[in-house]
This record gives C-alpha cells, sequence and structure tokens, in this order.
C-alpha cells in the first residue's frame, strides 16, 4: 500500500543475459527460493517464470527468471532496418516481439523481452571470469533500446580474473554495474543490491527500502527462532528419559542395552528434529544433509577427538568449558584440587590420559527398579555427562552458521563433516561460561522454562556474533559449494 491507501505494485526485475552465466542462480538468491532450476547446461530455463519475495505474506518485489539471449545479433539487425528515431527505440523492441511471438525464430529473445516490455527493470547478467568480447554488444544494446531502468551484474563464476574490462564495457550500456557473486552473496551484498535497484527509478525507492527493513528484521526473526530451536532441542535432549517395564525373569541385560539403544536413537531423532527445523526456518526446504551421527557412545563421547571436533579445545574443556558446570565444578574441587591442577593435568598429559576419570561420567546408564506388584522398571537418562550438551551445541552452531550462510542458489549437499573449529571463530569466554553455566542448570528439573529460555537469548547472540562480517575473516572459508 502507499500512504495514500492504494496499491502500489511491487518492483519487478528480469534477470536476462547470456546463457549460463548465473541468471537462475541470483534469482534463487534473491528471491530466496530454493526451487528455481539452475543447471549447468545452457539453455535450461526455456520460459519466463516470476518468483515473488515475500515476507509475512506480502509481497517486496519479484523477480523473472527468463531464457538467455540466443540470436540477439541477427534480433538487433532486424530492429535497425526497422528503427527512425532514438525516442522509438522502446517501440520498435515491442514491434520486433509482436512480430516474431509465437514463431520459432526468436523464441527466447520474444521470451525475455516481454516482461522487460510490461515494465520490468532489467538486471544484466554476466560472467567476470571469462572475458569481455564484443559478442554482448547486441544484446546490451537491445536492452538500452527498451528504455527501461537497468543495472548490470558482474557474477564471477570463476577467478575474477577480467572484472575490470567488463566493468568497462558494461558501464557504456548500464548505469549501474556492480560485481555480486550468485552463489555465494552474503546476506548483507544482497540488501546493498535491493537499495541499488531502488536507485533505478524513483517510485522504486520506497517500496525497496522497506524491502530492505522488513528483509532485515526477518533475518533476525530467523535467527531468534533458529537460537530458539536449538535451545529447545537441546533442553529436550538433556531432560530426555525412557522407561519400559520388565516381567519377572525377563532378560535384564538385554532390555537393558534395548532401553539404551532406545535412548541414543531418541537423542539423535530429537537432534535431526531441531536440524529439520533451523533449514525450514530459513526457507531450506530441500537440503539434503550430510553429517557425522551424534557421538553417543561413551568412547565417543570422551575422546579427545570428540571434543575437538565440537570446537571445544583443550584449554575450554578443562577451564571454563565442560566443567564449568556447577556440580562438577565441585566434584573436581574436591577430587582433583581445583580446575588449575585439573588443567596442568590434562594439558601437560595429555586429554587421552584423563579418559579413565571421564569415565565415571557415562552418557546414561539405566536405572533398575522393583515395582511393587512384581517385575522390574528400568530407566534410561536424563544424561548427566558433562560433555554432551557442549557437543550437541557446537554441532547445531556448525548446522546453523552454514545454512545461514547459505544462498538459495547453492545446490548440492550440505556437508557438515568438516571441523567446525576451522568453520567457526571461537566463542567468547563470557558465552562459553554462560553456556556451561546454563546447561549446568538444565540438568536440573526446576526453572526449566525459564533457563531455556535464557539459552535461547544466548544462543542467539552467539548466532549474532558468528554472523558479524568480521567473524568470516576469523576463519578458514567454507568449502565451496557443489556447483560447477
Ligand atoms: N561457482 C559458481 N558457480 C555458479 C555461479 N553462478 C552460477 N554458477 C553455476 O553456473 C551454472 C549456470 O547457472 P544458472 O544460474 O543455471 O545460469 P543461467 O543459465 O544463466 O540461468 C550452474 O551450474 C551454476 O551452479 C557462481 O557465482 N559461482
Ligand atoms: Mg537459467
Amino acid at each position: 500500500m502507499d500512504g495514500r491507501g492504494g496499491r502500489v505494485n511491487p518492483p519487478v526485475f528480469a534477470v536476462v543475459g547470456h546463457p549460463n552465466k548465473g541468471k537462475s542462480s541470483i534469482v534463487a538468491t534473491l528471491a530466496a527460493d530454493d526451487s528455481v532450476r539452475i543447471s549447468p547446461e545452457p539453455g535450461t530455463t526455456a520460459a519466463c517464470r516470476r518468483y515473488p519475495m515475500t515476507v509475512d505474506g506480502e509481497e517486496l518485489y519479484a523477480l523473472v527468471d527468463t531464457p538467455g539471449f540466443q540470436r540477439a545479433r541477427r534480433a538487433l539487425q532486424w530492429m535497425k532496418q526497422h528503427e527512425t528515431r532514438a525516442d522509438l527505440h522502446p517501440a520498435v523492441v515491442r514491434q520486433f516481439v509482436e512480430a516474431h511471438r509465437g514463431r520459432d525464430r526468436f523464441p527466447d529473445e520474444c521470451e525475455l523481452l516481454s516482461p522487460i516490455l510490461d515494465g520490468a527493470g532489467i538486471l544484466y547478467v554476466v560472467d567476470g571470469s571469462v572475458p569481455y568480447g564484443e559478442e554482448y554488444e547486441p544484446e546490451m544494446e537491445i536492452l538500452r533500446w527498451t528504455g527501461q531502468p537497468s543495472l548490470a551484474l558482474i557474477n564471477p563464476i570463476g577467478a575474477a580474473d577480467h572484472i575490470e574490462s567488463w566493468r568497462a564495457a558494461l558501464g557504456q550500456f548500464f548505469k549501474v554495474v556492480r560485481v555480486f557473486n550468485a552463489v555465494m552473496a552474503e546476506f548483507s551484498k544482497r540488501t546493498e543490491l535491493l537499495r541499488a535497484f531502488g536507485q533505478l527509478r524513483e517510485e522504486w525507492r520506497e517500496p525497496l527500502q522497506r524491502a530492505v527493513l522488513s528483509l532485515e528484521a526477518d533475518r533476525l526473526r530467523q535467527r531468534r527462532l533458529a537460537a530458539r530451536a536449538v535451545a529447545d532441542g537441546l533442553a529436550a535432549m538433556l531432560a530426555h528419559r525412557v522407561e519400559r517395564d520388565l516381567p519377572e525373569g525377563a532378560n535384564l541385560l538385554a532390555a537393558k542395552s534395548a532401553l539404551e539403544g532406545r535412548y541414543r536413537d531418541d537423542l539423535r531423532r530429537l537432534e535431526q528434529r531441531c536440524r529439520d527445523e533451523v533449514e525450514r526456518l530459513y526457507s531450506h526446504r530441500r537440503l539434503e544433509r550430510r553429517e557425522d551421527a551424534l557421538p553417543l557412545l561413551d568412547a565417543d563421547l570422551f575422546a579427545e577427538r570428540t571434543w575437538v571436533l565440537f570446537g571445544l579445545s583443550r584449554r575450554d574443556l578443562v577451564t571454563t568449558g565442560a566443567v564449568g558446570g556447577a556440580a562438577t565444578g565441585a566434584f573436581v574441587d574436591a577430587h582433583l584440587g581445583g580446575t588449575s591442577l585439573l588443567a596442568g593435568t590434562l594439558v601437560g598429559a595429555g586429554v587421552g590420559a584423563a579418559l579413565g576419570w571421564w569415565g565415571a561420567d557415562r552418557l546414561v546408564s539405566v536405572k533398575v527398579m522393583n515395582i511393587a506388584l512384581g517385575g522390574k522398571r528400568l530407566i534410561a537418562g536424563p544424561s548427566r555427562n558433562v560433555n554432551f550438551p557442549h557437543v550437541v551445541f557446537n554441532r547445531a552452531r556448525y548446522h546453523h552458521e552454514v545454512v545461514a550462510r547459505r544462498t538459495h542458489a547453492m545446490r548440492g549437499e550440505v556437508a557438515l563433516t568438516g571441523n567446525p573449529e576451522q568453520v567457526l571463530p571461537p566463542l567468547s569466554p563470557a558465552h562459553r561460561g554462560e553456556l556451561a553455566r546454563l546447561f549446568g542448570r538444565l540438568r536440573k528439573p526446576r526453572d526449566q522454562l525459564r533457563h531455556t529460555e535464557q539459552l535461547a537469548l544466548t544462543i542467539e547472540a552467539v548466532f549474532a556474533e558468528d554472523e558479524r562480517p568480521g567473524a568470516a575473516e576469523r576463519r578458514i572459508p567454507h568449502p565451496r559449494p557443489n556447483v560447477l
């Protein structure tokens, strides 16, 4: 709605260019829609398709994916034969489309020009990793003839080697030229681009400004809800327990181990449910995940590799990290003379050497109780293992990081099998301490809700920290997505 109560059509942009330059990828990223077809085969997009960007049911803008130019030189020739004066160029383009629509000479040109003639702005896409060539000139000339506001995007599909020559050429045809990586673009680059669109036409400025604000608010909402999903998942996993009644004379050992198995399966299911929820929140509906299963064997949970893998350095573990929980802290003090001594012992002797000590703290042990009417009741959980919530949290943080950064143009599975320490910056000591404290609290039945709420806020702060622009420089870049 505009200020006067009338409906204003949201701005529409047609994404055009040569085949296979990342047009569909740009549409997917800017419309946050992973259903857009992207393919290494040229000619995958044969017909125009409109993708609205919607937040809270309001369409903020729309992108039109188009087929690439196929016979731009011939098309321009036709137009030049019919041209009279510059002010009539748009009319000649219209005439061209009317003359050829439905025929087989220029199907792609007719298709891609139609939305532009209907008023769409132009996003012209080139690949900055291949040299500029004059074969692009006819299509740029045709776009100029349409008279529609336009912006050129240099999408470096490979090494960004030819950006300067592209810039020089594009600058003569387009008022605004930007470098924009369709597949890797960070969130802030996307909103920056929207602001640039807003400069193309006076009446687009206000709606696109609103779109940027809306997207930013939506981004915060996604982060908040993702943090809440992770906190809820963690709390549920920490509180989880399963029980089973056993008749007199049944095989107790077998039943115990079956119940432990069920308990572990449940935890893994709870974790996966949380993953799905986070992906849904970021509008990734078709992700395939590859992730090592939650390490729930005691040998895994106590293995140095597991601790280190999930972002807990040795020092973290023995100081504020795993042993920061109040109960265990006291235990450590009583048995080992304080964390500093423990730190010395572990760091000095190697974490592996301490396995025996940690072994006292299993993931879960099955309690066996006698039932009044005969038989036994077996109970597994809740876990009292100190590492467990840290491992779960660090896995969730890693997953969130990858999903939140992933554009909707990335294809291929999400592989969470790398070393999170190389992807995530270290937690700040304050966050680390706070998490350890809350994990300790969540183990007690009292005030679960309040502590879960508090945990969600802390996790949200960690996610916010992870997304800060500077954070990216502190880690090794992500594995390249599987797109070429
Ligand atoms: N690495 C990388 N690959 C890209 C990028 N943009 C597009 N691609 C790949 O190039 C191919 C063509 O992309 P697509 O968006 O379908 O191009 P279109 O034909 O112009 O619509 C696909 O395999 C994409 O995954 C990019 O910025 N980086
Ligand atoms: Mg395409």
